[in-house]
């Protein structure tokens, strides 16, 4: 058997039940066999993969907290502390009931990645909890996020693993989350990132993921001779990448049919009004039903069903595989151009075969959304310097930066001659740094 079906093989009999892990750890590892096969010999002899494919810490703790009628409720919490070395561990904190070790392992493994292709001197981690923030007072909230701090406040710090944001957790939740980190720890210091503009947040990591994504997006359609501007976009999700994804996509002149939420989608076929978008979703916290009383002329429909309009370019922007074969073959026959990844792993290895075999543009998410992350490491640099950047400086840094993993990812999947196999390219692009890394640094 070779060395990388051994390891894909490991990882599921040592793993159980981690589906979302497996599906992540197999999208890459097949990817490398190029690579790792010109190397096997030496590869395997320092077990380089199974040490990938293994976390170098994984915490897991009781969260207990009180609600405003004085009833106690115990969530589970979760830090993956998966690779350091490139840099300090780094990822965000997923609250959704859905979360369990094997989604925080599959989010800290993709990490690892597309830290890697920022450039940036940034590990691989991720965090979170089963609490669902849907429906809870900003009182309880703060109850739940000191609690989680106290415990997860034992294990990170600026220089050693600095969360950030992900799904349920923006920031009002990173706010109360820092609160109690320096009131314990007594360190006024960037251990996490997406902080308030007030207190050591970066300008521009609001908008980052989103705007990121349109920037890579924007540079792979232009090395493909396609122009954005008059193409029709279709995105899922409604929050903070979804929104912001939107919002530039708009300004380079192309127009957004969809969005979603978990419970249905919106068609606009004049165009997604983000003003109102933000109000439904950043300032009332409410459902996608609201947003036809801003846009009659938009339809709303409940559950599944975003990808059945036709598009030019799709930008899922919700949650993991939202995307599957059914919708990959509904946008092929509908002759989407171009698929870009703004969620972690939104699409199912099926549906990005089909789209690939299809000659879509496929960009996956480890480099398609790496905008956000980038951007918390500018904030993790603004902070070390106690120093703040223009919106501007944030904004053209992220955008080089976006545009600077797209060549790499490019280059890296034509060496090996796999041109406009993106997927591959980010694999390979990310796996080759810390793999440098790794095998400098001795078994450890
Ligand atoms: P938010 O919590 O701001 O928004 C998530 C959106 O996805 C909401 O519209 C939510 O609907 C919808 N959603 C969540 N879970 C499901 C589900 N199970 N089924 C259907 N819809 C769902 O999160 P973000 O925008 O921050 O994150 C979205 C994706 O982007 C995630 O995959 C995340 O890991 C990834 N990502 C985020 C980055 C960031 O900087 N925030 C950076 C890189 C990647 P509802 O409103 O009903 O909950
Ligand atoms: O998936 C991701 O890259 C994030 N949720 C952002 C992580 C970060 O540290 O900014």
């Amino acid at each position: 058997m070779s060395y990388v079906d051994e390891v894909i093989k490991q990882v599921i009999d040592q793993n159980p039940m981690e589906y979302e892990f497996h599906q992540a750890v197999k999208e890459v590892l097949e990817s490398l066999r190029p690579v790792i096969e010109k190397n096997e010999e030496k590869y395997r002899r320092e077990a380089l993969l199974e040490r990938l494919v293994n976390p170098e810490r994984q915490i897991k703790f009781r969260v207990p907290w009180i609600d405003d009628n004085g009833q106690v409720h115990i969530n589970t919490g979760y830090r993956v502390q998966f690779n350091s070395a490139i840099g300090p561990y780094k990822g965000g904190l997923r609250l959704h009931p859905s979360v369990n070790l094997g989604i925080i392992k599959f989010l800290g493994f993709e990490q690892i990645f597309k830290n890697s292709l920022t450039g940036l001197p940034i590990g691989g981690g991720k965090g979170g909890s089963d609490f669902n923030p849907k429906g809870k007072s900003d009182r309880e909230i703060m109850s739940f996020c000191q609690s989680f701090m106290t415990e997860l406040c034992k294990y990170i710090g600026a220089d050693t693993d600095i969360p950030a944001g992900d799904i349920g957790t923006g920031s009002r939740e990173i706010g109360f989350l820092f609160g109690q980190y320096k009131r314990i720890r007594s360190l006024f210091e960037g251990v996490l990132t997406g902080k308030g503009l007030s207190y050591g947040g970066s300008l521009a990591r609001t908008e980052a993921t989103g705007y990121g994504l349109l920037y890579i997006t924007d540079e792979m359609l232009k090395c493909n001779g396609i122009d954005i501007a008059g193409k029709t976009v279709s995105v899922s999700g409604s929050g903070n990448v979804a929104i912001y994804a939107i919002e530039m996509a708009e300004k380079l002149g192309a127009k957004v049919i969809t969005a979603s939420d978990s419970t249905g989608w919106v068609y606009d076929p004049d165009g997604i009004d983000v003003a109102a978008l933000k109000e439904i979703k950043e300032v009332n916290r409410a459902r996608l039903t609201e947003y036809k009383k801003y846009r009659p002329n938009s339809e709303y429909h409940e559950g599944k069903g975003v990808w059945s309009k036709k598009t030019d370019i799709a930008l899922p922007c919700a949650t993991q595989n939202e995307l599957d074969l059914e919708d990959a073959r509904m946008l092929v026959d509908n002759g989407v151009i171009a698929v870009a990844e703004g969620a972690n792993m939104p699409t199912t290895l099926d549906a990005t075969e089909h789209l690939q075999k299809s000659g879509v543009l496929f960009l996956p998410g480890k480099a398609a959304n790496a905008g956000g992350v980038a951007t918390s490491a500018l904030e993790m640099s603004q902070n070390s310097e106690r120093y703040s950047w223009s919106f501007d400086k944030a904004n053209s840094t992220l955008k080089n930066i976006m545009i600077d993993i797209f060549h790499n990812i490019d280059d890296a999947a034509s060496r090996y001659g796999l041109e406009k196999d993106y997927v591959a390219g980010a694999n390979i692009a990310g796996f080759e740094k810390v793999a440098d890394a790794m095998m400098a640094q001795g078994i450890v």
